[in-house]
C-alpha cells in the first residue's frame, strides 16, 4: 500500500475530525507541539494548548490553515491538555466540542459556538455538565437529533468513572482484567448543543459477534479503548475506535445511534507511533478515513493527518480502497 504524505507539514496535527460544511471537507485536528515531557502511560506527553481548523475544496489539493480557532488561555474552566477534538452544525451554528483538564485535572468536555466552520470558536464558561473522560464526538442525525459520543481510557481517565463519582485511585494505565470491557459512552445533546439531555449518559456496548456479548476486558484486539467515531452508512449505524494498547482502529454496527453494536472487524492495521486515531466522512460521492501517524517527526506526541479512501463491500464491511483487489 502506497505512503500517504500528510494533509500539512507546517504544524504538527493529530485525531482528525472530518466534516463536510459548505461544499468543503474541514478537519478538526488536534494541533499537537513540542515539549520536553518524557512519554508516559497517562499521555503526559500530549500538552497541547490551542487548535487549528484545516479546510480543502478537494482530497489530495491544496490545504488551508485558518490558524488559531480556540486558545486554552480564552477557556476560563481548562488547566491543560486540548486533546482530540470534533465538531458539528445545527441550528445554523458551528459547534466546537473539546476535552480538556479541568482546574482539578480531571478531563471534561466543553462547548464553543461560531458562525463559520472555520471559527474563531467562543467557549463556554464552564465545561458540559455531566460528561467526563476524552475524545468527544457528535453526530447529527437525519432526525435532527444530535449525539455526544465520548471516553478514553487510562490517561483519559475513563476507569475512573465505574461509579458516579471520580475514582483518583484508578488514574493511569488501569483498567479491568475480567469480565467485560469497559464501555465508552454516549449521551443525547438538547437542541442548544451544549447541554446533555435529561436520558443522561449510556453505554456504548460492543457485542461480540461469537457470542452476542459484550466484548471481554481481556480481549485487547477489540474492545474498546479510546478515539469514538460514529458515521452511518446504507441506513446503518458504524461505531469506531482505537483499541489503543494493540493500536487497531476497528469497528461495530448497529440499528441504533445508541446500540449495542455488534464487533464488525478492523479498519486499519497499526501506524507508525503509539496512538491511532481517526474519522470517516463522506465528501462528493466517495468515502474517506482521516487517521494520523508520526511519520513526519519519529515521535510518539508529534503526529501528522493523513487521509485514504476506503469502500463498502455487500454485506456493509469497510476496506481501504488500495487494499481491494484489482
Ligand atoms: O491527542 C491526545 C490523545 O491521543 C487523544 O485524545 C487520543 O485519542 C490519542 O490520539
Amino acid at each position: 500500500m502506497a505512503d500517504k504524505q500528510p494533509l500539512v507539514t507546517h504544524i504538527y496535527t493529530a485525531d482528525p475530525s472530518a466534516h463536510a460544511f459548505n461544499g468543503k471537507l474541514y478537519v478538526y485536528p488536534s494541533h499537537d507541539r513540542e515539549t520536553d515531557i518524557q512519554d508516559n502511560d497517562n499521555g503526559d506527553q500530549y500538552d497541547m494548548n490551542d487548535y487549528h481548523v484545516l479546510s480543502m475544496e478537494e482530497i489530495g489539493g491544496p490545504v488551508t490553515d485558518h490558524g488559531i480557532a480556540l486558545a486554552q488561555a480564552d477557556i476560563p474552566w481548562v488547566s491543560k491538555q486540548l486533546w482530540a477534538p470534533d465538531a458539528a452544525f445545527k441550528n445554523g451554528k458551528y459547534y466546537l466540542y473539546f476535552p480538556a483538564r479541568d482546574k482539578d485535572g480531571i478531563f471534561r468536555i466543553g462547548v464553543a459556538e461560531s458562525d463559520k466552520p472555520e471559527g474563531p470558536f467562543k467557549p463556554e464558561p464552564d465545561y458540559i455538565q455531566g460528561t467526563f473522560s476524552i475524545d468527544p464526538a457528535t453526530f447529527v442525525d437525519d432526525d435532527g437529533q444530535a449525539y455526544l459520543y465520548f471516553g478514553g481510557l487510562w490517561g483519559g481517565q475513563l476507569q475512573c468513572w465505574t461509579s458516579n463519582t471520580f475514582d483518583a485511585s484508578q488514574q493511569g494505565p488501569n483498567e479491568p482484567s475480567t469480565g467485560h470491557a469497559l464501555s465508552a459512552k454516549v449521551a443525547k445533546l438538547n437542541d442548544d448543543m451544549k447541554t446533555l439531555h435529561e436520558s443522561g449518559v449510556q453505554d456504548v456496548v460492543i457485542l461480540a459477534p461469537e457470542t452476542g456479548k459484550p466484548i471481554p476486558a481481556e480481549d485487547h484486539d477489540r474492545r474498546f479503548f479510546e478515539a469514538a467515531w460514529l458515521h452511518k452508512y446504507n441506513g446503518k449505524y458504524y461505531f469506531s475506535y482505537s483499541t489503543g494498547d494493540t493500536h487497531y482502529l476497528a469497528y461495530a454496527i448497529s440499528d441504533s445511534p445508541l446500540g449495542p453494536f455488534t464487533y464488525a472487524g478492523r479498519i486499519l492495521e497499526p501506524v507508525l507511533g503509539w496512538t491511532t486515531h481517526h474519522s470517516i466522512a463522506e465528501f462528493k460521492g466517495k468515502w474517506y478515513l482521516f487517521y494520523h501517524d508520526t511519520s513526519l517527526s519519529g515521535r510518539n506526541h508529534l503526529r501528522c493527518v493523513k487521509v485514504r479512501e476506503i469502500v463498502y463491500d455487500a454485506e456493509g464491511k469497510i476496506h481501504l480502497k488500495e487494499a481491494q483487489p484489482k
